[in-house]
């Protein structure tokens, strides 16, 4: 079967959920009406296929092909919710690819041996409550489940009131190792975010591994007032310490070879003639080592202390997320590659709920589709649909040798 016929009409279905007709990106934040259509469209396929699809305690959707055979699962999947005007394929890709792949080995008349399953992780990018992959942290106890039901999303609303609003029950957070250990390979097919591919003639990759990166919260508090009436000498501005904290992040990540990004800012109380009382920012620090990504981190804060000493305005941090630097199994990684002939083998910058479970020590591996364009998390995203047939075809080949085990 042409692992096209099953892709094309699903990519069409699930590519119209949650798309914001101005920018053309998409806003499926966890628990909201797009995630939660996603969520439908997902138990959907798997039932026309007679998969059993299965909500876990921490809300990832679970779809088996051959649950009771015996032996440990290969599973594979990604993610359906988004950042903020996200691309089409960051994510999705992976789970429309896994409902194709395994149409086409039913097409060639394929049984598993072994139990299969398509997975997608609820909250991969942690866009609304802030942690990233938090239904993977939940499922492998690397989320304390009391801090994750209490995490807050702008408006206040905690995780737990969101699962509750969507029907899903929060008590029941927490590490799901009865599930954990039923997992004996998993293998995530994501669009490449990044431009390893964009000039090979190779539609499809094998990752590496992950470099490690973390989230921080920076808080500057000064002192509201005038913005006309108030002389600078009696100023105490949170917005130069941001500021400086903003540019440090770009000089230290250029001299120590890392990647650091602030990309959401909030301002209290955010008029045009009032001087802030507290400006709020979140850092993106990645690098190649978690020392040079704390080394990162370091000089930002002193940056923004030096800055805020001279205007009375003080700075505090708060790690909101780690993630551990991840090599792939380096014999399945090895291995996939093979089975597909020979596929270029790349590192990635991006997290992934695959880096979570390799970490926890499951055989991990990922496949990366061609992205023409290098963009993530933005609209540009892209994959040809030559390169999405190819990266259904090679998820395919790699469940078949995975499951024989
Ligand atoms: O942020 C990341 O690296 C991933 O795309 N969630
Ligand atoms: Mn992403
Ligand atoms: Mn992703
Ligand atoms: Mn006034």
């Amino acid at each position: 079967m042409d692992a096209g016929t099953g892709f094309d009409g699903m990519w069409a279905e699930l590519a119209g959920i949650g798309r914001d007709a101005t920018s053309g990106g998409y806003r499926r934040f966890a628990w909201t009406a797009p995630d939660l259509t996603c969520r439908e469209w997902f138990t959907a396929q798997a039932k026309a296929r007679g998969l059993a699809v299965e909500r876990d305690r921490n809300g990832n959707l679970w779809a088996w092909l051959g649950e009771r055979l015996p032996g440990p699962a290969v599973v594979t999947g990604s993610h359906l919710d988004s950042v903020p005007d996200g691309g089409a394929y960051d994510g999705p890709l992976g789970i429309v690819s896994a409902f194709a792949a395994l149409d086409a080995l039913a097409a060639d008349g394929w049984t598993p041996p072994r139990p299969v399953a398509v997975v997608a992780f609820t909250d991969e990018e942690g866009a609304r409550f802030g942690v990233p992959c938090i239904g993977s942290r939940l499922l492998t106890g690397t989320l304390d489940p009391t801090r994750a039901a209490g995490l807050r999303d702008g408006d206040g609303v905690t995780l737990a009131q969101a699962m509750r609003s969507a029907g899903a029950d929060p008590a029941w957070l927490g590490a799901d190792r009865s599930r954990l250990a039923r997992i004996g390979a998993f293998v995530e097919l994501h669009v490449e975010q990044g431009r390893h591919l964009a000039n090979t003639s190779a539609p499809v990759a094998v990752g590496s591994g992950i470099w490690p990166h973390g989230r921080w919260k920076l808080t500057f508090r000064g002192r509201a007032d005038h913005a006309g009436t108030t002389a600078l000498g009696d100023r105490s501005d949170p917005m130069l310490a941001f500021a400086a904290s903003v540019q440090q992040a770009r000089t230290a990540a250029l001299h120590l070879r890392a990647r650091a990004t602030v990309g959401k800012v909030t301002v209290r109380p955010n008029g045009t003639n009032a001087i802030p009382s507290e400006v709020n920012a979140w850092l993106d620090a990645r690098a190649s080592d978690e020392a040079t990504v704390r080394a990162v981190v370091t000089e930002v804060v002193d940056a923004a202390r030096r800055r805020g000493a001279e205007d009375g305005v003080s700075v505090d941090l708060a790690e909101e997320s780690w993630s551990p630097a991840v090599t792939f199994g380096g014999d399945l990684a090895a291995r996939v590659a093979s089975q597909l002939g020979g596929v270029p083998v790349i590192p990635t910058g991006a997290g992934h709920d695959a880096g979570i479970l390799a970490a926890a020590g499951i055989p991990t591996t990922m496949l990366f589709v061609r992205n023409p364009t290098g963009v993530s998390h933005a609209p540009d995203e892209h994959a040809e649909t030559a390169d999405c047939h190819a990266g259904v075809s090679a998820l395919a080949a790699v469940l078949a040798d995975l499951a024989a085990d």
